[in-house]
Protein backbone atom coordinates (compact mmCIF):
# COMPACT_ATOMS: atom_id res chain seq x y z
CA UNK A 1 0.00 0.00 0.00
CA UNK A 2 1.44 3.60 -0.80
CA UNK A 3 0.36 6.65 1.50
CA UNK A 4 -1.71 7.77 -1.19
CA UNK A 5 -4.07 4.87 -1.31
CA UNK A 6 -5.03 4.54 2.14
CA UNK A 7 -7.12 1.68 2.87
CA UNK A 8 -10.92 2.48 4.22
CA UNK A 9 -10.16 1.79 7.94
CA UNK A 10 -7.36 4.33 8.14
CA UNK A 11 -8.66 7.23 10.95
CA UNK A 12 -7.36 10.92 10.95
CA UNK A 13 -5.56 12.89 13.61
CA UNK A 14 -3.90 16.01 14.14
CA UNK A 15 -0.88 14.59 16.03
CA UNK A 16 0.52 10.90 16.13
CA UNK A 17 2.77 9.88 19.41
CA UNK A 18 4.83 7.46 19.21
CA UNK A 19 5.61 5.70 22.85
CA UNK A 20 4.13 6.01 26.27
CA UNK A 21 6.79 6.60 28.58
CA UNK A 22 7.28 9.80 30.30
CA UNK A 23 7.70 11.79 26.94
CA UNK A 24 5.23 10.86 24.82
CA UNK A 25 2.25 10.65 27.60
CA UNK A 26 3.05 14.33 28.41
CA UNK A 27 2.88 14.81 25.00
CA UNK A 28 -0.59 13.33 24.55
CA UNK A 29 -1.71 15.57 27.49
CA UNK A 30 -0.03 18.87 25.75
CA UNK A 31 -0.94 18.30 22.40
CA UNK A 32 -4.47 17.22 23.68
CA UNK A 33 -4.61 20.35 26.28
CA UNK A 34 -3.90 22.62 23.05
CA UNK A 35 -6.87 21.67 21.28
CA UNK A 36 -5.64 18.96 18.47
CA UNK A 37 -7.12 15.35 18.10
CA UNK A 38 -3.80 13.05 19.51
CA UNK A 39 -3.04 9.42 18.63
CA UNK A 40 -0.68 7.75 20.86
CA UNK A 41 0.97 4.08 20.57
CA UNK A 42 2.63 1.78 23.13
CA UNK A 43 4.06 -1.47 21.87
CA UNK A 44 3.77 -2.64 25.91
CA UNK A 45 0.34 -3.08 27.60
CA UNK A 46 0.34 0.16 29.44
CA UNK A 47 2.23 3.18 30.12
CA UNK A 48 5.60 3.43 31.44
CA UNK A 49 8.35 3.07 28.34
CA UNK A 50 11.72 2.26 29.84
CA UNK A 51 9.97 1.60 33.37
CA UNK A 52 7.61 -0.39 32.34
CA UNK A 53 9.99 -3.08 30.61
CA UNK A 54 13.02 -2.82 32.92
CA UNK A 55 10.93 -4.89 36.01
CA UNK A 56 14.50 -6.46 36.99
CA UNK A 57 15.28 -6.89 40.40
CA UNK A 58 17.32 -3.70 42.14
CA UNK A 59 16.13 -1.39 39.14
CA UNK A 60 15.89 1.79 40.16
CA UNK A 61 16.40 5.35 39.20
CA UNK A 62 19.66 7.02 39.66
CA UNK A 63 18.16 10.42 39.63
CA UNK A 64 16.51 11.92 42.47
CA UNK A 65 12.73 10.99 42.53
CA UNK A 66 11.70 14.86 43.92
CA UNK A 67 13.65 15.71 40.34
CA UNK A 68 13.09 12.82 38.16
CA UNK A 69 8.70 13.38 37.83
CA UNK A 70 6.69 15.52 35.82
CA UNK A 71 6.57 19.45 36.79
CA UNK A 72 3.51 20.40 34.49
CA UNK A 73 1.20 20.25 37.23
CA UNK A 74 1.50 21.40 40.72
CA UNK A 75 -1.61 19.64 41.75
CA UNK A 76 0.36 17.14 40.96
CA UNK A 77 4.15 17.10 42.19
CA UNK A 78 2.23 18.70 45.34
CA UNK A 79 0.18 15.52 45.82
CA UNK A 80 2.41 13.18 44.78
CA UNK A 81 4.59 11.58 47.55
CA UNK A 82 7.82 9.68 46.47
CA UNK A 83 8.60 7.34 49.84
CA UNK A 84 12.50 7.17 48.66
CA UNK A 85 15.46 9.74 47.38
CA UNK A 86 15.88 7.28 44.18
CA UNK A 87 12.76 5.73 43.44
CA UNK A 88 12.41 2.06 42.47
CA UNK A 89 10.71 0.57 39.35
CA UNK A 90 7.69 -0.77 40.83
CA UNK A 91 7.25 3.12 42.17
CA UNK A 92 8.05 4.73 39.28
CA UNK A 93 5.68 2.99 37.17
CA UNK A 94 2.84 3.57 39.82
CA UNK A 95 3.52 6.99 39.31
CA UNK A 96 3.22 6.72 35.48
CA UNK A 97 0.21 4.68 35.93
CA UNK A 98 -1.11 7.51 38.13
CA UNK A 99 -0.58 10.14 36.05
CA UNK A 100 -2.04 8.03 33.31
CA UNK A 101 -5.23 7.96 34.94
CA UNK A 102 -5.58 11.64 36.51
CA UNK A 103 -5.27 13.26 33.28
CA UNK A 104 -7.14 10.78 31.55
CA UNK A 105 -4.40 9.51 28.82
CA UNK A 106 -4.87 5.94 28.22
CA UNK A 107 -8.83 6.69 25.81
CA UNK A 108 -5.56 8.17 23.42
CA UNK A 109 -2.97 5.12 23.33
CA UNK A 110 -3.32 1.99 21.66
CA UNK A 111 -1.13 -0.54 23.45
CA UNK A 112 0.79 -3.74 22.35
CA UNK A 113 0.77 -1.92 19.30
CA UNK A 114 4.10 -1.39 17.48
CA UNK A 115 4.56 0.75 14.70
CA UNK A 116 5.89 -0.53 11.51
CA UNK A 117 6.05 2.00 9.21
CA UNK A 118 5.33 6.10 9.14
CA UNK A 119 5.65 7.23 5.80
CA UNK A 120 5.37 11.18 4.27
CA UNK A 121 2.83 11.91 1.54
CA UNK A 122 3.88 15.31 0.07
CA UNK A 123 0.63 15.91 -1.94
CA UNK A 124 -1.47 15.66 1.11
CA UNK A 125 2.08 16.85 3.66
CA UNK A 126 0.43 14.45 5.89
CA UNK A 127 2.42 11.02 7.92
CA UNK A 128 0.57 7.45 7.26
CA UNK A 129 1.49 5.31 9.84
CA UNK A 130 0.43 1.77 10.14
CA UNK A 131 0.73 -0.78 12.60
CA UNK A 132 1.56 -4.50 13.55
CA UNK A 133 -2.26 -4.94 14.48
CA UNK A 134 -3.34 -3.88 11.19
CA UNK A 135 -4.58 -0.40 12.00
CA UNK A 136 -4.01 2.31 10.25
CA UNK A 137 -3.50 6.67 10.85
CA UNK A 138 -2.87 9.65 9.00
CA UNK A 139 -1.58 12.78 10.52
CA UNK A 140 -0.28 15.97 10.26
CA UNK A 141 2.46 15.84 12.95
CA UNK A 142 4.49 12.91 14.45
CA UNK A 143 6.02 12.61 17.31
CA UNK A 144 8.74 10.26 18.17
CA UNK A 145 8.99 9.49 21.99
CA UNK A 146 10.51 6.24 21.64
CA UNK A 147 12.83 6.38 24.16
CA UNK A 148 16.86 6.49 24.82
CA UNK A 149 16.83 2.41 25.98
CA UNK A 150 14.12 0.66 24.53
CA UNK A 151 15.88 -1.47 22.00
CA UNK A 152 18.07 -4.40 24.12
CA UNK A 153 21.14 -4.69 23.44
CA UNK A 154 21.81 -9.29 22.78
CA UNK A 155 25.49 -9.56 21.81
CA UNK A 156 26.12 -12.50 19.18
CA UNK A 157 28.25 -14.52 21.56
CA UNK A 158 29.06 -17.60 20.33
CA UNK A 159 26.53 -20.67 21.27
CA UNK A 160 24.44 -17.88 22.58
CA UNK A 161 21.68 -20.06 21.28
CA UNK A 162 22.58 -23.14 22.68
CA UNK A 163 21.96 -22.21 26.15
CA UNK A 164 19.42 -24.93 27.64
CA UNK A 165 18.32 -23.02 31.46
CA UNK A 166 16.43 -20.05 32.01
CA UNK A 167 17.58 -16.71 30.26
CA UNK A 168 16.58 -13.09 30.94
CA UNK A 169 17.47 -9.11 29.39
CA UNK A 170 16.77 -6.98 31.92
CA UNK A 171 15.26 -5.00 29.40
CA UNK A 172 12.43 -7.99 29.00
CA UNK A 173 11.85 -8.52 32.87
CA UNK A 174 9.07 -10.79 32.62
CA UNK A 175 6.12 -9.13 34.69
CA UNK A 176 5.65 -12.46 36.66
CA UNK A 177 8.74 -11.82 38.03
CA UNK A 178 11.28 -14.90 38.07
CA UNK A 179 12.42 -16.54 41.32
CA UNK A 180 16.17 -17.16 41.50
CA UNK A 181 16.38 -18.15 44.97
CA UNK A 182 18.75 -21.21 45.13
CA UNK A 183 19.62 -21.29 41.56
CA UNK A 184 23.23 -20.93 40.04
CA UNK A 185 23.22 -17.48 38.55
CA UNK A 186 25.07 -15.92 35.92
CA UNK A 187 24.98 -12.44 34.71
CA UNK A 188 26.38 -10.99 32.10
CA UNK A 189 27.14 -7.49 32.23
CA UNK A 190 28.57 -4.80 35.23
CA UNK A 191 27.28 -1.51 33.71
CA UNK A 192 24.20 0.31 35.96
CA UNK A 193 21.95 -2.08 35.55
CA UNK A 194 24.27 -5.04 35.94
CA UNK A 195 24.97 -3.43 39.30
CA UNK A 196 21.39 -3.18 40.45
CA UNK A 197 21.08 -6.98 39.67
CA UNK A 198 24.20 -8.18 41.24
CA UNK A 199 23.34 -6.51 44.28
CA UNK A 200 19.90 -7.10 44.78
CA UNK A 201 20.39 -11.11 44.12
CA UNK A 202 23.28 -11.99 45.63
CA UNK A 203 22.16 -13.05 48.61
CA UNK A 204 19.23 -15.11 48.09
CA UNK A 205 21.14 -17.12 45.09
CA UNK A 206 23.00 -20.44 45.43
CA UNK A 207 25.94 -19.10 43.52
CA UNK A 208 26.45 -15.76 41.75
CA UNK A 209 29.19 -16.05 38.56
CA UNK A 210 29.74 -12.48 37.38
CA UNK A 211 31.15 -12.10 33.91
CA UNK A 212 33.05 -9.02 33.61
CA UNK A 213 34.12 -7.64 30.48
CA UNK A 214 34.80 -3.50 31.61
CA UNK A 215 35.35 -2.80 35.34
CA UNK A 216 33.32 0.14 36.18
CA UNK A 217 33.29 2.96 38.35
CA UNK A 218 30.30 2.91 41.25
CA UNK A 219 30.21 5.15 44.24
CA UNK A 220 27.54 4.96 47.02
CA UNK A 221 24.27 5.87 46.33
CA UNK A 222 23.13 6.01 49.68
CA UNK A 223 19.57 5.91 49.43
CA UNK A 224 17.43 6.66 51.86
CA UNK A 225 13.18 6.87 52.87
CA UNK A 226 12.13 10.66 51.52
CA UNK A 227 13.44 13.34 54.17
CA UNK A 228 10.30 14.81 55.54
CA UNK A 229 11.96 17.52 56.41
CA UNK A 230 13.24 17.95 52.35
CA UNK A 231 10.04 17.21 50.73
CA UNK A 232 8.24 20.17 52.52
CA UNK A 233 10.97 22.59 51.85
CA UNK A 234 10.96 21.81 47.59
CA UNK A 235 7.01 21.89 47.71
CA UNK A 236 6.78 25.03 49.34
CA UNK A 237 8.33 26.28 46.38
CA UNK A 238 8.22 23.64 43.84
CA UNK A 239 8.58 25.67 41.25
CA UNK A 240 10.88 27.76 41.72
CA UNK A 241 13.09 25.31 42.46
CA UNK A 242 12.19 23.33 39.07
CA UNK A 243 12.70 26.42 37.61
CA UNK A 244 16.91 26.75 38.96
CA UNK A 245 17.14 23.39 37.72
CA UNK A 246 16.57 24.41 34.17
CA UNK A 247 19.45 26.42 34.85
CA UNK A 248 21.75 23.70 35.96
CA UNK A 249 24.40 22.25 33.82
CA UNK A 250 22.46 18.96 33.99
CA UNK A 251 19.08 20.05 34.65
CA UNK A 252 19.56 18.56 37.87
CA UNK A 253 20.61 19.58 41.41
CA UNK A 254 23.14 17.03 42.41
CA UNK A 255 25.63 19.51 43.63
CA UNK A 256 27.22 20.38 40.24
CA UNK A 257 28.61 24.17 40.85
CA UNK A 258 30.14 25.39 38.18
CA UNK A 259 32.10 28.35 40.10
CA UNK A 260 33.68 25.20 42.23
CA UNK A 261 37.44 25.86 42.57
CA UNK A 262 39.32 23.52 40.16
CA UNK A 263 41.51 20.13 41.43
CA UNK A 264 44.53 21.60 41.65
CA UNK A 265 43.75 24.59 43.24
CA UNK A 266 43.21 23.34 46.33
CA UNK A 267 45.63 21.51 48.94
CA UNK A 268 45.93 17.36 48.79
CA UNK A 269 44.31 17.62 52.16
CA UNK A 270 41.25 19.46 50.97
CA UNK A 271 40.72 17.32 48.19
CA UNK A 272 40.67 14.40 49.44
CA UNK A 273 38.20 15.86 52.15
CA UNK A 274 36.09 17.20 49.51
CA UNK A 275 36.13 13.27 48.26
CA UNK A 276 35.28 12.14 51.26
CA UNK A 277 32.68 14.23 51.82
CA UNK A 278 30.78 13.43 49.14
CA UNK A 279 31.35 9.63 49.16
CA UNK A 280 29.62 9.73 52.60
CA UNK A 281 26.77 12.20 50.79
CA UNK A 282 26.02 9.14 47.70
CA UNK A 283 25.21 9.56 44.75
CA UNK A 284 27.31 10.76 41.14
CA UNK A 285 28.67 13.95 43.02
CA UNK A 286 32.09 12.78 43.50
CA UNK A 287 31.95 13.24 39.62
CA UNK A 288 31.37 16.73 39.91
CA UNK A 289 33.35 17.24 42.66
CA UNK A 290 35.72 20.28 40.73
CA UNK A 291 35.18 22.41 38.01
CA UNK A 292 37.51 20.21 36.05
CA UNK A 293 36.69 16.94 36.67
CA UNK A 294 35.32 16.11 33.89
CA UNK A 295 37.59 18.04 31.79
CA UNK A 296 41.20 17.47 32.54
CA UNK A 297 42.52 14.19 32.76
CA UNK A 298 45.11 14.52 35.53
CA UNK A 299 42.00 16.19 37.76
CA UNK A 300 40.05 13.17 36.68
CA UNK A 301 42.44 10.85 37.69
CA UNK A 302 42.83 12.35 41.26
CA UNK A 303 39.62 11.38 41.64
CA UNK A 304 39.63 7.76 39.88
CA UNK A 305 42.34 7.09 42.14
CA UNK A 306 40.24 7.82 45.47
CA UNK A 307 37.30 5.28 44.00
CA UNK A 308 40.11 2.79 43.03
CA UNK A 309 41.79 2.78 46.62
CA UNK A 310 37.74 2.51 48.20
CA UNK A 311 37.72 -0.42 46.11
CA UNK A 312 41.17 -1.85 47.56
CA UNK A 313 39.85 -1.08 51.24
CA UNK A 314 36.36 -2.57 50.81
CA UNK A 315 37.00 -6.41 48.63
CA UNK A 316 39.04 -8.75 51.05
CA UNK A 317 40.46 -10.96 48.10
CA UNK A 318 43.19 -8.42 46.61
CA UNK A 319 43.74 -10.14 42.99
CA UNK A 320 39.27 -9.62 42.61
CA UNK A 321 40.05 -6.06 43.91
CA UNK A 322 42.66 -5.60 41.30
CA UNK A 323 39.75 -6.82 39.05
CA UNK A 324 37.40 -4.59 39.85
CA UNK A 325 39.50 -1.74 39.39
CA UNK A 326 38.35 0.34 36.48
CA UNK A 327 40.83 0.60 33.83
CA UNK A 328 39.35 3.45 32.29
CA UNK A 329 38.68 7.49 33.15
CA UNK A 330 36.08 8.00 35.35
CA UNK A 331 32.85 9.85 34.20
CA UNK A 332 34.08 8.44 29.96
CA UNK A 333 31.27 5.87 30.57
CA UNK A 334 28.22 6.48 32.56
CA UNK A 335 28.58 6.50 36.00
CA UNK A 336 27.02 4.04 38.23
CA UNK A 337 25.62 4.29 42.10
CA UNK A 338 24.89 1.29 43.94
CA UNK A 339 24.04 -0.03 47.51
CA UNK A 340 26.96 -2.56 48.58
CA UNK A 341 28.52 -3.55 45.07
CA UNK A 342 31.57 -3.93 45.87
CA UNK A 343 30.93 -5.81 49.22
CA UNK A 344 29.11 -8.06 47.37
CA UNK A 345 32.39 -9.58 46.10
CA UNK A 346 33.30 -10.59 50.00
CA UNK A 347 30.55 -12.80 50.17
CA UNK A 348 31.34 -16.92 49.43
CA UNK A 349 29.25 -17.68 47.09
CA UNK A 350 29.93 -14.50 44.66
CA UNK A 351 32.52 -15.34 41.66
CA UNK A 352 33.86 -12.48 39.61
CA UNK A 353 34.93 -13.53 36.17
CA UNK A 354 37.55 -11.62 34.58
CA UNK A 355 36.50 -11.27 30.72
CA UNK A 356 38.36 -8.06 30.08
CA UNK A 357 41.78 -10.16 27.95
CA UNK A 358 39.59 -12.05 25.88
CA UNK A 359 35.77 -11.22 26.10
CA UNK A 360 33.36 -14.42 26.56
CA UNK A 361 35.00 -17.48 24.51
CA UNK A 362 30.61 -19.18 23.90
CA UNK A 363 27.93 -19.91 25.56
CA UNK A 364 27.44 -23.81 26.01
CA UNK A 365 23.95 -26.13 26.75
CA UNK A 366 24.81 -25.18 30.74
CA UNK A 367 27.11 -22.64 31.44
CA UNK A 368 29.44 -19.60 29.89
CA UNK A 369 33.07 -20.50 28.96
CA UNK A 370 35.85 -17.83 29.71
CA UNK A 371 39.64 -18.39 28.78
CA UNK A 372 38.53 -21.96 28.06
CA UNK A 373 36.98 -22.69 31.58
CA UNK A 374 33.35 -23.35 31.96
CA UNK A 375 31.28 -21.95 34.71
CA UNK A 376 28.24 -23.74 35.01
CA UNK A 377 25.15 -22.04 35.87
CA UNK A 378 21.28 -22.92 35.84
CA UNK A 379 20.18 -19.60 34.70
CA UNK A 380 21.58 -16.23 32.56
CA UNK A 381 20.84 -12.54 32.67
CA UNK A 382 22.05 -10.61 30.26
CA UNK A 383 22.79 -6.74 31.92
CA UNK A 384 23.93 -6.19 28.57
CA UNK A 385 22.27 -2.95 27.50
CA UNK A 386 20.74 -1.33 24.24
CA UNK A 387 20.91 -0.18 21.09
CA UNK A 388 20.29 3.64 22.57
CA UNK A 389 19.03 6.38 21.23
CA UNK A 390 18.11 5.48 17.72
CA UNK A 391 18.04 1.81 18.07
CA UNK A 392 14.15 1.81 17.95
CA UNK A 393 13.69 4.52 15.33
CA UNK A 394 15.55 2.33 13.17
CA UNK A 395 13.31 -0.62 13.19
CA UNK A 396 10.95 1.70 12.21
CA UNK A 397 10.47 1.71 8.32
CA UNK A 398 10.35 5.93 8.24
CA UNK A 399 10.31 7.17 5.00
CA UNK A 400 10.15 11.24 4.62
CA UNK A 401 10.41 13.55 1.22
CA UNK A 402 10.88 11.49 -1.72
CA UNK A 403 10.50 8.49 0.16
CA UNK A 404 13.83 8.90 1.72
CA UNK A 405 14.13 6.15 4.91
CA UNK A 406 15.35 7.95 7.92
CA UNK A 407 17.56 4.70 8.33
CA UNK A 408 19.35 5.21 5.45
CA UNK A 409 20.00 9.15 6.09
CA UNK A 410 21.46 7.86 9.21
CA UNK A 411 23.71 5.52 8.33
CA UNK A 412 26.54 7.29 9.28
CA UNK A 413 25.22 8.54 12.01
CA UNK A 414 22.23 10.34 13.18
CA UNK A 415 21.26 14.39 11.83
CA UNK A 416 19.13 16.68 12.80
CA UNK A 417 18.66 19.75 13.95
CA UNK A 418 18.94 20.83 17.62
CA UNK A 419 17.80 17.19 18.29
CA UNK A 420 14.07 17.84 16.85
CA UNK A 421 13.63 17.68 13.40
CA UNK A 422 15.77 15.94 10.62
CA UNK A 423 15.57 17.60 6.94
CA UNK A 424 13.39 15.99 4.62
CA UNK A 425 10.90 14.32 7.18
CA UNK A 426 8.97 17.65 8.18
CA UNK A 427 6.58 17.88 10.94
CA UNK A 428 8.72 15.18 12.46
CA UNK A 429 9.63 15.97 16.00
CA UNK A 430 11.95 13.94 18.07
CA UNK A 431 12.17 14.41 22.07
CA UNK A 432 14.81 12.79 23.93
CA UNK A 433 16.55 12.20 20.84
CA UNK A 434 20.10 12.50 19.31
CA UNK A 435 21.51 15.82 19.46
CA UNK A 436 19.27 16.83 22.18
CA UNK A 437 20.77 16.39 25.60
CA UNK A 438 18.51 13.62 27.05
CA UNK A 439 20.35 11.32 29.17
CA UNK A 440 22.85 13.67 29.53
CA UNK A 441 20.31 15.23 31.70
CA UNK A 442 17.22 14.80 33.90
CA UNK A 443 15.09 13.63 31.24
CA UNK A 444 12.07 13.77 32.81
CA UNK A 445 12.50 17.92 33.32
CA UNK A 446 14.34 18.28 29.65
CA UNK A 447 12.10 15.86 27.72
CA UNK A 448 8.64 17.86 29.28
CA UNK A 449 10.86 21.56 27.79
CA UNK A 450 11.18 20.20 24.80
CA UNK A 451 7.62 18.65 24.33
CA UNK A 452 6.82 22.24 25.25
CA UNK A 453 8.79 23.46 22.90
CA UNK A 454 7.24 20.83 20.27
CA UNK A 455 3.55 22.14 21.52
CA UNK A 456 4.32 25.91 21.16
CA UNK A 457 5.81 25.15 17.76
CA UNK A 458 2.59 23.25 16.53
CA UNK A 459 0.38 26.07 17.85
CA UNK A 460 2.13 28.49 16.31
CA UNK A 461 1.87 27.01 12.51
CA UNK A 462 -1.31 26.65 13.13
CA UNK A 463 -2.13 29.89 14.46
CA UNK A 464 -0.02 31.22 11.47
CA UNK A 465 -1.16 28.77 8.37
CA UNK A 466 1.97 27.27 7.90
CA UNK A 467 1.76 23.64 7.03
CA UNK A 468 4.98 22.57 7.18
CA UNK A 469 8.79 22.77 9.05
CA UNK A 470 11.65 21.15 8.30
CA UNK A 471 15.23 21.62 9.37
CA UNK A 472 17.54 24.00 6.90
CA UNK A 473 20.12 21.10 5.49
CA UNK A 474 22.93 23.73 6.57
CA UNK A 475 21.75 24.37 10.28
CA UNK A 476 21.50 20.56 10.36
CA UNK A 477 24.91 20.15 9.44
CA UNK A 478 26.40 22.90 11.57
CA UNK A 479 24.42 21.22 14.64
CA UNK A 480 25.97 18.05 13.88
CA UNK A 481 29.54 19.15 14.09
CA UNK A 482 28.29 21.63 17.29
CA UNK A 483 27.17 18.41 18.59
CA UNK A 484 30.84 16.34 18.43
CA UNK A 485 32.72 19.71 19.87
CA UNK A 486 31.01 19.76 22.79
CA UNK A 487 31.49 16.17 23.02
CA UNK A 488 35.15 16.51 22.27
CA UNK A 489 35.62 18.79 24.99
CA UNK A 490 34.68 17.00 28.01
CA UNK A 491 35.98 13.19 28.63
CA UNK A 492 33.08 11.82 27.51
CA UNK A 493 35.05 11.52 24.38
CA UNK A 494 38.07 9.42 26.05
CA UNK A 495 36.70 6.34 25.60
CA UNK A 496 33.97 3.62 24.25
CA UNK A 497 30.62 4.07 25.34
CA UNK A 498 26.81 3.36 24.26
CA UNK A 499 26.98 7.75 23.68
CA UNK A 500 29.00 7.44 20.63
CA UNK A 501 27.50 3.82 19.91
CA UNK A 502 30.32 1.65 20.31
CA UNK A 503 28.71 -0.87 22.44
CA UNK A 504 26.83 -2.00 18.76
CA UNK A 505 28.91 -3.54 16.44
CA UNK A 506 29.21 -1.83 13.11
CA UNK A 507 27.15 1.18 14.36
CA UNK A 508 28.37 4.40 13.33
CA UNK A 509 30.85 6.08 16.11
CA UNK A 510 28.46 9.73 16.62
CA UNK A 511 28.40 10.96 19.74
CA UNK A 512 24.41 11.41 20.32
CA UNK A 513 23.39 13.31 22.96
CA UNK A 514 24.55 16.75 23.26
CA UNK A 515 26.60 17.88 26.16
CA UNK A 516 25.75 21.27 27.42
CA UNK A 517 22.02 21.64 28.47
CA UNK A 518 21.86 25.47 29.53
CA UNK A 519 23.33 26.21 25.90
CA UNK A 520 20.94 23.60 24.53
CA UNK A 521 17.59 25.47 26.38
CA UNK A 522 19.08 29.18 25.30
CA UNK A 523 19.25 28.19 21.70
CA UNK A 524 16.27 26.68 21.11
CA UNK A 525 14.49 29.66 22.92
CA UNK A 526 16.36 32.12 20.73
CA UNK A 527 15.07 29.98 17.73
CA UNK A 528 12.07 31.22 18.52
CA UNK A 529 12.57 34.19 19.09
CA UNK A 530 14.16 34.83 15.83
CA UNK A 531 11.30 33.60 14.11
CA UNK A 532 12.23 29.91 13.84
CA UNK A 533 15.87 30.10 12.75
CA UNK A 534 17.41 27.00 11.14
CA UNK A 535 13.97 25.73 10.35
CA UNK A 536 12.24 25.85 7.11
CA UNK A 537 8.34 26.96 7.83
CA UNK A 538 6.04 26.82 4.57
CA UNK A 539 2.28 28.06 4.55
CA UNK A 540 -0.42 25.82 3.90
CA UNK A 541 -1.44 25.21 0.04
CA UNK A 542 -4.67 26.86 -0.84
P1 LIG B 1 25.48 -0.68 29.67
O1 LIG B 1 25.91 0.45 30.49
O2 LIG B 1 25.60 -0.56 28.19
O3 LIG B 1 26.25 -1.97 30.17
C1 LIG B 1 26.22 -3.17 29.47
C2 LIG B 1 27.16 -4.15 30.09
O4 LIG B 1 27.12 -5.36 29.32
C3 LIG B 1 28.60 -3.69 30.12
O5 LIG B 1 29.21 -4.15 31.29
C4 LIG B 1 29.18 -4.41 28.90
O6 LIG B 1 30.56 -4.60 28.94
C5 LIG B 1 28.45 -5.73 28.98
N1 LIG B 1 28.47 -6.43 27.70
C6 LIG B 1 27.83 -6.08 26.55
N2 LIG B 1 28.11 -6.98 25.59
C7 LIG B 1 28.95 -7.90 26.14
C8 LIG B 1 29.59 -9.06 25.66
N3 LIG B 1 29.45 -9.45 24.39
N4 LIG B 1 30.37 -9.77 26.50
C9 LIG B 1 30.53 -9.36 27.78
N5 LIG B 1 29.95 -8.28 28.30
C10 LIG B 1 29.17 -7.55 27.49
O7 LIG B 1 23.94 -1.04 29.94
P2 LIG B 1 23.11 -0.91 31.28
O8 LIG B 1 21.78 -1.53 31.01
O9 LIG B 1 23.89 -1.39 32.43
O10 LIG B 1 22.94 0.63 31.48
C11 LIG B 1 22.38 1.45 30.45
C12 LIG B 1 22.02 2.77 31.02
O11 LIG B 1 20.85 2.67 31.83
C13 LIG B 1 23.02 3.37 31.95
O12 LIG B 1 24.11 3.93 31.29
C14 LIG B 1 22.20 4.38 32.70
O13 LIG B 1 22.01 5.53 31.89
C15 LIG B 1 20.89 3.67 32.85
P3 LIG B 1 31.57 -3.53 28.21
O14 LIG B 1 31.52 -2.32 29.08
O15 LIG B 1 30.96 -3.27 26.85
O16 LIG B 1 32.85 -4.21 28.14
Amino acid sequence: MTPGDNNEMEKEVDVIVVGAGFSGMFAIYKLRELGFSVQGFERGSDVGGTWYWNRYPGARCDAPSMQYSYQFSDELQQQWHWTEKYAAQPEILRYCQHVAERFELRQHIAFNTEVQSIRFDESEQRWHLVTNTGISYSAQFCIMATGCLSTTNLPAIPGIDSFKGEHYHTGHWPKEGVDLAGKRVGIIGTGSTGIQVITTIADSVSELVVFQRTAQYSTPARNEPTDPTYEAEIKRNYADFRAENYHRPLAIDIRLDPKAPKTFEVSDEQRRAEYEKRWAEGGMSLLLAFRDSTLSKAANETVSDFIKEKIEHIVDDKEVAEQLKPKHIYGCKRPCIDTGYFEVYNRDNVTLVDASANGIDRITDNGVVVDGQLYPVDCLVFATGFDAMIGTLNRIDIRGRDEAELKDKWHDGPRNYLGLVSHGFPNMFFVAGPGSPSVLTNMVATSEKQVNWIGDCIGHMRSNDIALIDANIDAEQSWLQEVQRAAERTLWSACDNWYYGANIPGKPRVFMPYVDWPSYMNKVENVIENNYEGFELSEAQK
